[in-house]
């Protein structure tokens, strides 16, 4: 399988993240697509290449205009305000529950508007390496429409958090549904995500609710318990034209192989049924049971089987990567998956 890789991800590697009321070294950083690419090598997965640029048309049909003007600007405002010693550019307050979410003038105020959480910090150069990502997405995805059975997209910061209106969750533009509508203005009338990062898929979810063309199946760790909290429970089915073209399958704190394993084969039977010309697979492998901020308790040779499950869907398909914090077995896993999947294709 190719996978495509781009050296600019290293543009973004923020100080650190707060994690309960600490500020701590970042779970997502540089080091993730190290291990990744040295089990690639270390396998003989296939080749590596750089990505092609693309233009921001694709990008624009999946995030609104405000959100995409403050994640260009936002650093360069932010030292206006706070000099060169800058700290950390986070927010640390956000318009709840019937406030007045209109786009504040400030760039404090704007970073409340705009952000999800206070663990996605924006450096000067963190925007280039989110557009470098979004060139992986889509020149993988060109290889697929191109008639390759699969590529690998490996996009770092990840994409699946990024909303309409709203980045967080270590993602800034939504890889994955770029690489989608990609698909679609390609020629492909119905295309299947299908997220298994441990976190719910809130971005790409909300991307694609009341579209019928796309449809989004995701398993995760539920909302009741879980980051995005606000997002993710089985009753979200799409709305309008979307309506019955959503499907989540949120998952208990220690979910192991086996129920992961059924609630994996519902979502593809699902997906099987709907009957996608191309599919996208959100991958994460922040599932597994060593990972440092997730519960969930898959094992390095559970991945094997999820890449064979993928495969038996038999459709041209590219995987896109997530998250997966557990660097030392970071490489293993994503490779496992897409060994399981090559192994099955032939
Ligand atoms: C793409 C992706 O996987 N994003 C994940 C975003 C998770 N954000 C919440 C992180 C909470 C981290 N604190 C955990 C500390 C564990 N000791
Ligand atoms: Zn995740």
């Amino acid at each position: 399988m190719i996978t495509i890789a781009s050296e600019d991800h290293r543009l973004h590697a923020p100080k650190g993240e707060f994690s309960f009321g600490e500020f701590v070294p970042p779970y997502e950083n540089p080091r993730r697509v190290d291990s990744i690419l040295a089990r690639i090598a270390e396998t003989r997965l296939g080749p590596v290449r750089p990505p092609e640029r693309f233009g921001a048309d694709l990008i624009r049909r999946v995030h609104n205009a405000p959100l995409l003007g403050f994640l260009e600007t936002a650093w360069t405002q932010w030292q206006a305000q706070f000099g060169p010693d800058a700290p950390p550019a986070l927010p640390l307050s956000w318009p709840v529950g019937g406030m007045r979410a209109i786009e504040p003038e400030g760039i404090t105020g704007k970073f409340a508007f705009f952000a999800l959480d206070a663990s996605t910090a924006i450096t000067p150069t963190s925007w280039a390496a989110v557009r470098s990502a979004v060139d992986v997405a889509l020149s993988a995805q060109k290889l697929v429409a191109g008639g390759e059975r699969a590529a690998f997209a490996l996009c770092r910061p990840p994409g699946h958090h990024a909303t309409p209106d709203n980045y967080g969750g270590y993602c800034f533009v939504n890889n994955a549904a770029v690489a989608a509508e990609a698909f679609r203005q390609a020629g492909a009338a119905r295309v299947a995500v299908l997220d298994v990062d441990y976190h719910h898929g809130n971005g790409t979810q909300a991307i694609f609710y009341r579209r019928p063309d796309v449809m989004f199946a995701s398993l995760h760790a539920s909302p009741e318990t879980t980051y995005p909290y606000f997002s993710g429970y089985a009753d979200e089915i799409g709305e309008g034209p979307g309506e019955g073209f959503n499907a989540n399958y949120p998952l208990r704190h220690g979910t192991a192989w086996n129920a992961y394993g059924a609630a994996l084969d519902h979502a593809l039977a699902r997906i099987e049924g709907y009957g996608p010309d191309a599919l996208v697979i959100s991958l994460g492998v922040d599932t597994f049971e060593k990972d440092p901020i997730s519960h969930l308790k898959l094992r390095s040779e559970d991945y094997i089987r999820i890449g064979e499950a993928i495969a038996r869907l038999k459709r041209p398909t590219l995987f896109v990567m997530e998250g997966g914090y557990a660097i030392e077995e970071l490489g293993l896993n994503t490779v496992n998956l897409l060994q399981g999947f090559e192994a099955k294709v032939g």
